[in-house]
């Protein structure tokens, strides 16, 4: 009897797909009943959210923030009730409110992307088309957001000294990343619960990485499972794994074997999230939040405090306790290149390089952990300097490399990134900007740009391939004053035309 499996008190149905299809009002009849009274108290999000959904079609709010395994994973065979007769199951109404019927309409109002001229424009439309929640929780920061501003500021203040008369007509920006060939200094860094933006999620990214050759980072909080985005990847097509450590690193240790055996060619394990910073913009947006008059929970201490945010409700397994020690044990249990992500000062960078890391990622996790935290372009010009001195190293470096990433959006703040001694800088949010607004063409597109500002930028600079980007064709000599006060010109500022975001059409 379909009505029992939808008691309120334990149904709750998952139909995959049915998120971003305007017109549905119903839940989507091929859809599977499971139950999960049992569960509630073991779920990382609380018992609320699960309660708020239980008899309904939870799938919409369900498939953002899961992997697709995540049921199998978790919930034995005999809680999995099966699948609903078409026709028979409660209808669930799904109603389209008017804000989502005005973002349907900007989604429409797009520009084509032949007017998206560089990396920026694709913020601007997605700030306007994207679901709100999901623009809340892809674009906040933490705090006060100065770590976020400055990640991109500090590629301001850092200058170009070109050299002239080279021949500059055959060019190549290709390199080499952990041993692994990319088209471009450049990978896509890994950026959590991709289907909150589109229904394919990071496959979006799979998809236009495989074009253009270069790499993608697979996140472990990706709304794709692991397997679907190695699946999706094509013959030769290579990608790098981000790895939260799990409390309980038996767990940890099958994802990394399983990992390895399915060809990911690095470990980059994230070591500045023992706790997510406080993202406030992410946070008033009180995630699914559950409606207090339909919850009948009686044991509040269980309930996680959704107005945390999405990242918070769901990141209750990572591991505070992660520490230096750790290290030895990772060693042990794969062979593949460990990389530790959110190094902020050359202390920690040394020491990473002591223990036999592979190398370290500069960054402060796109602003979203510690305000004023410095941005990882600062920290790389330290860590040259001191790795130089006490170790002797000089960068790029094969066997120990560099990477930065944050506020990165130019082929020139790459190319800065390189002269100071970068093997590769890592982009995140544009590309989630590109495929929420464009799907997979937009990653297309945005990847396209940065091909051509190459191009650009190379010939411009007098550097024929990356080996020529060298130190002494930047002045970075500002780079940790953190406010330059420049004269204002003011003969220069009255000529000057202040620029526009691409804009949508006419509503
Ligand atoms: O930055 C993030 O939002 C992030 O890394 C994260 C961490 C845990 C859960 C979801 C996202």
């Amino acid at each position: 009897n379909t009505k029992d499996l939808f008691h309120p008190s334990y149904g709750v149905l998952l139909s995959p797909n049915v998120r971003h299809d305007p017109v549905l009002t119903t839940c989507n009849c091929t859809g599977l009943v499971y139950d999960v009274t049992e569960f509630l108290d073991d779920h990382p999000g609380g018992s609320k959210i699960i309660l708020k959904y239980a008899g309904k079609d939870a799938t919409a709010e369900y498939d953002p923030i899961h992997p697709p395994d995540a049921i199998k994973t978790n919930l034995p065979p005999e809680k999995h009730l099966g699948r609903v007769e078409a026709g028979t199951a409660l209808q669930v109404e799904v109603k389209v409110t008017d804000q989502e019927k005005l973002r349907q309409e900007r989604m429409n109002a797009r520009p084509p992307l032949s007017e998206i001229l560089n990396l920026h424009d694709f913020e601007a439309i997605a700030r306007s088309v994207m679901p709100e929640k999901a623009w809340a929780y892809y674009s906040s920061a933490a705090d006060d957001e100065i770590t976020l501003r400055e990640n991109h500021a500090a590629y301001h203040r850092v200058w170009f000294r070109p050299r002239i008369l080279r021949d500059v007509t055959h060019l190549d920006w290709s390199t080499t990343i952990l041993g692994q060939k990319s088209s471009m200094p450049v990978y896509i860094t890994a950026t959590a619960l991709g289907k909150l933006g589109h229904p394919d999620g990071e496959l979006n990214l799979t998809r236009a990485a495989a074009k253009h050759g270069v790499i993608q980072m697979i996140p472990t909080l990706a709304s794709c499972s692991f397997d679907q985005l190695v699946d999706a990847a094509q013959p030769g097509q290579q990608q790098f794994l981000q790895l939260y450590v799990n409390k309980d690193r038996e767990i940890t240790k099958k994802f990394v074997q399983h990992a390895e055996k399915r060809g990911i060619k690095g470990l980059f394990i994230t070591v500045d999230a023992p706790q997510l910073g406080r993202r406030e913009k992410d946070m008033r947006m009180k995630f699914e939040e559950a409606d207090p008059d339909q919850v009948s929970s009686n044991d509040k201490s269980k309930e996680v405090d959704r107005s945390q945010g999405a990242a918070r409700a769901i990141s209750s397994f990572i591991d505070p306790g992660l520490c230096w020690d750790d290290l030895a044990w990772f060693k042990s249990i794969t062979k593949m290149p460990l990389i530790l992500k959110g190094v902020q000062c050359w202390e920690d960078a040394l020491e990473a390089y002591d223990q036999g890391m592979a190398g370290v990622v500069l960054s402060n996790h796109g602003g979203r952990q510690l305000d004023f935290a410095r941005s990882g372009l600062e920290v790389l010009v330290e860590v040259v300097h001191k790795l130089g001195e006490k170790r002797g190293l000089t960068f790029p470096n094969e066997k120990f490399q560099l990477f930065v990433d944050g506020g990165v959006r130019r082929a020139t703040d790459v190319l800065k990134a390189i002269a100071l001694g970068a093997t590769a800088v890592g982009i995140g949010r544009p590309f989630l900007y590109a495929f929420s607004s464009y799907g997979v063409e937009g990653v297309d597109h945005a990847l396209g740009i940065l091909r051509d500002e190459f191009e650009m930028s190379m010939r411009l600079l007098g550097a024929r391939n990356l080996k020529e980007v060298v130190r002494d064709m930047l002045d970075a000599s500002s780079i940790h004053q953190h406010i330059v006060a420049v004269p204002e010109d003011k003969l220069y500022h009255s000529n000057y035309e202040s620029m526009q975001s691409v804009r949508l059409r006419e509503i």
